[in-house]
């Protein structure tokens, strides 16, 4: 299998995480691509290339114009302002607050966030600009008519909206490269999101339309983050009701109950007669996961890479979650590895 891989990710290297009231160094690390990639040349899974320039159109087919100028800024906006730290904010348009962009970069922090573990710091832009290139370019060549693709994305996509951002994600790489299928001729894209979290911002972005199915396997939101987001009732709107499907799950969750979860995403999938498919592929199932609570062992990310190929469709694979670093190449590589199975 193809992968698309920018050393530009390493511009993404934040000091802090707010967790557990601590300022404590990120889960979301550069290492954990380093990992990935070493395992994909470990197995010789394929050619590993590097991403062409997109620019700004395809972010703004599902990004807000005045979102990515902020993103853009925010960095150099919060030093401008005396600021000695990493960007968080500490202020959110809460039930009954004014929906407002302020001027002010705290402001505007608290306006775009939707978590506060996710600081911004230097070249946070630019590593999510790239990476939102390497799904393009991933997604280029499933336009092309190749079978399956890597995007080794970091940082990670799926938790940014139209204009949020928070959950380690700015950019949503799944979803600018789902709809940049959509704009190359793809009439339905459907998006499986098999990370622990709910992806939210993939969700919303297209929660109101029909031609983009959104399935997701997640910790329940009543014990797991995003907390506010994947209920089993949440199922689309408008046109688009009925084009959404979360498939929430307790904690301690083993492999077989999440395998009859997949097999009901999948028969979704089949029955939405997708013409391409991309996998949100977050490996933060696995048992040893420092911050999810399912129990999927190394072996079992083969047996769903096999699954997901037997739905037959063309496959862009989008790097989401995985936190237990050390075994993040060989859960990552196991999925895809399985896909290419014979
Ligand atoms: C990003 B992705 C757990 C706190 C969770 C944020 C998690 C973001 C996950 N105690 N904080 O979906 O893997
Ligand atoms: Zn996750």
């Amino acid at each position: 299998m193809l992968t698309v891989f920018s050393t530009d990710h390493l511009l993404r290297s934040p000091r802090t995480e707010l967790y557990g009231g601590e300022l404590v160094r990120p889960h979301e690390s550069p290492e954990r691509a380093q990992i990935v990639l070493d395992r994909i040349h470990a197995l010789r899974l394929g050619e590993v290339i590097a991403p062409a320039r997109f620019g700004p159109a395809p972010l703004l087919r599902v990004h807000d114009a005045a979102y990515l100028e902020f993103l853009q800024q925010a960095w150099r906006d919060w030093v401008g302002a005396g600021n000695r730290g990493e960007a968080i904010p500490d202020c959110w348009p809460a039930r009954r607050m004014a929906q407002r962009c302020p001027n002010s970069i705290l402001g505007k922090l608290g306006y775009y966030a939707m978590a506060a573990e996710t600081s911004i710091s230097h070249g946070t832009w630019e590593a999510a600009s790239a990476a939102a290139d390497v799904a393009l370019t991933a997604a280029s060549r499933i336009k092309d008519g190749v079978r399956a693709a890597f995007a080794l994305c970091r940082p990670p996509g799926h938790h940014a909206a139209r204009d949020l951002y928070g959950g380690y994600c700015f950019l949503n790489n799944a979803a600018i490269a789902a709809q940049y299928l959509r704009d190359g001729g793809a009439a339905r894209v459907a998006i499986l999101d098999v990370d622990f979290h709910h992806g939210n911002g993939t969700q919303d972005i297209f929660y109101d339309r029909p031609d983009v199915l959104y399935v997701s396997l997640h910790g329940d939101p009543v014990h797991a983050f995003p907390y506010f987001s994947g209920y089993a009732d949440e199922i689309g709107a408008g046109l688009g009701n009925g084009f959404t499907l979360n498939l929430p799950m307790p904690p301690r969750t083993e492999f077989g109950i999440w395998q009859d979860a997949l097999r009901t995403a999948l028969a979704r999938i089949a029955d939405f007669r997708a013409d391409a498919l991309v996998v949100s592929l977050g490996v933060d199932t696995f048992v040893a996961d420092p911050i999810s609570f399912f129990r999927l062992q190394s072996e079992d990310f083969s047996t769903y890479g096999r699954m997901i190929r037997d739905c037959g469709l063309p496959a862009l694979f989008v790097l989401e979650g995985g936190y237990a670093v050390g075994e993040i190449g060989v859960n990552v590589v196991n999925v895809l590895a399985g896909f290419e199975e014979a």
